[in-house]
This record gives structure tokens, sequence and C-alpha cells, in this order.
């Protein structure tokens, strides 16, 4: 990952890849890349397929062969939803991108709010696509689905005492140059949890976030990933790293305790 250049000037973000990574997307990707490229024509897009079993990837390389500036990048099996953005993160980086946004393929994430997040990396490191500040929605969503989200928030930013409101979004943009300082080589969250794994540790890089309100949406069509698993290794991680976060913190305050005393 290049550590070069720090946060340059507000005209300097570019240019930008968009990741949409898919498993099973098949009824999802071309409406999604179609309104990617009539919010925002200049932008790269690199969808990662993990051979899903309808053909999502196939399609992929079909909407390619008509769209220079769409790349498809094919991996063998599913590895999870942290797995297919590492590999994003790496290829953009490989390929001189300087910005990267996450965005799921499933009609959730509105491409025509891309334009603001981009926008808002002009002073930030990571601009997050939030739900859950002033402007931000959630539509569509069952009540289980709206508990579980809000709970996973509330309980992970007392953990780790974070001021991000949406610490699960999954909708962000993020200068290649601050993730080359997140040590992404050690990262192995494979749910949503990633982005709660990525918000934590751009945190403690000392990364400028910013939150730009969204309005997330059910997903359009197909099956869901998440399951039992998925918030099983978010609650695992997230305890984890709170335990830690608060015993570090109790150690700093009684270690300068005794060096006051
Ligand atoms: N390449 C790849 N993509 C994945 C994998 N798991 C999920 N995705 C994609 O990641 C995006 C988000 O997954 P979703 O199934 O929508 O999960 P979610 O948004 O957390 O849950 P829902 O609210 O139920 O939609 C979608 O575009 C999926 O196709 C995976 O293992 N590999
Ligand atoms: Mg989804």
């Amino acid at each position: 990952m290049s550590t070069t250049p720090d946060r340059p000037g507000p005209s300097d973000t570019g240019p930008a890849l968009v990741a949409i990574p898919t498993y099973n997307e098949r009824d999802n990707l071309e409406r999604t890349v179609e309104a990617t490229r009539r919010s925002c024509p200049d932008v790269d897009i690199l969808v990662v397929d993990d051979n899903s079993p309808d053909g999502t990837g196939e399609l992929a390389d079909a909407l390619a062969a008509d769209d220079d500036r769409l790349r498809v990048l094919h991996r063998p099996e599913k590895q999870g939803l942290g797995a297919a953005y590492l590999a994003a993160f790496d290829w953009a980086d490989r390929h001189g991108y300087r910005t990267v946004v996450e965005m799921d393929a499933d009609g959730s994430h509105d491409p025509a709010d891309l334009p603001r997040l981009l926008d808002a990396l002009t002073d930030a490191d990571l601009a997050i696509g939030s739900r859950y500040i002033p402007g931000g929605k959630v539509r569509n969503w069952p009540l289980h689905r709206l508990a579980l989200s809000r709970g996973a928030g509330v309980y992970t930013r007392l953990m780790l005492g974070l001021s991000v409101r949406d610490v699960t979004a999954g909708y962000r943009a993020y200068r290649l140059a601050a993730l080359g300082k997140l040590e992404l080589d050690t990262v192995t969250s494979v749910g949503y949890c990633f982005q709660i794994d990525l918000t934590w540790r751009a945190v403690k890089a000392g990364l400028t976030i910013t939150e730009v309100p969204i309005t997330f949406t059910e997903r359009r069509a197909g099956a869901s990933k998440m399951n039992r698993s998925i918030t099983v290794e978010a609650l695992r991680n997230v305890t984890s790293w709170g335990l830690a976060h608060r015993s570090r913190q109790l150690r700093n305050l009684f270690g300068r305790g005794r060096i006051e005393a």
C-alpha cells in the first residue's frame, strides 16, 4: 500500500475507483452500474465477484466489454465482504488510484449520493455515508434489521468510545494514502465487522473522518448474505477490542497517577 501523499489539496482527490463486491447479485448489478455511471461519469468501477453461482461474474464481464472504465476482479470462491474489499484496495493501490469507494451492489447504496461522498473527501481521509446523522434515513428495512444495526452501533460506540454515528456503514470513500496507515495486512474481519474494524483503525490512526447523510434502502432483489456467524464475529471482535481499549485506558490512568504522586 502506498504511503504518499498525505492529504493533498481539495482538487486532488481523484481519480476514484468505486469497488462493488458481488455474490449472487445478477438481478441488481446492471442497474447499480448504470446508476453509478449516470451519477458520476468520471469514476472507474471495479466489480469484485467471488465466483457467484448465479452468473454475476459473467454478467459483469459482459458489462465490462461495453465499458472500458469497468473492470472485474474474479475470485475463486466466497471469502466474505472484508476479503473482497481488501483485494479491491490492493488493486486500487496497484493501479494508481487515490480514492476508493465501497458500494453494495444490491441497491441499498444510492449512486446519487456518490458526488457528496466524494466531495466530503476534500477535507477528510474517510467519508462515511451515514444513516444515523440528521438527514440520514433507512427505507423499507424490517424492524429486526434496523434494531440489529442500531444495537450494534450503540454497543460498538460504548465499548470503543467512538463518536462516529454509523460505525457499520458500508457506503464509504477513503483516500488510498490514508488506508495505507491502517495496517490492512493484519485485518481478519470477514462480515460487516470489517466496517467497524476499519472505523476503529481509522480513529486509532488519527485519520480525519466525516459523516455524510445518506438514504439506505432495503436491497432491491436477491438474498441477503447476513447470517448468524457475521453477527457473532462482530460481537466477539468488538467486545475484545473494547476490553483491550478500556484496560489500556485504566493502565494509562493509574500509570499517570503513580508518576504524578
Ligand atoms: N465478493 C463478495 N461480495 C460479497 C460477499 N458477501 C456479500 N457480498 C456483497 O456485499 C454487498 C453487501 O452484502 P449484503 O448481502 O447486501 O449484506 P448486507 O448489506 O450486510 O445485508 P442486507 O441488509 O441484508 O442487504 C453486496 O453487494 C453483496 O453481494 C462475499 O463473500 N464476497
Ligand atoms: Mg445489502
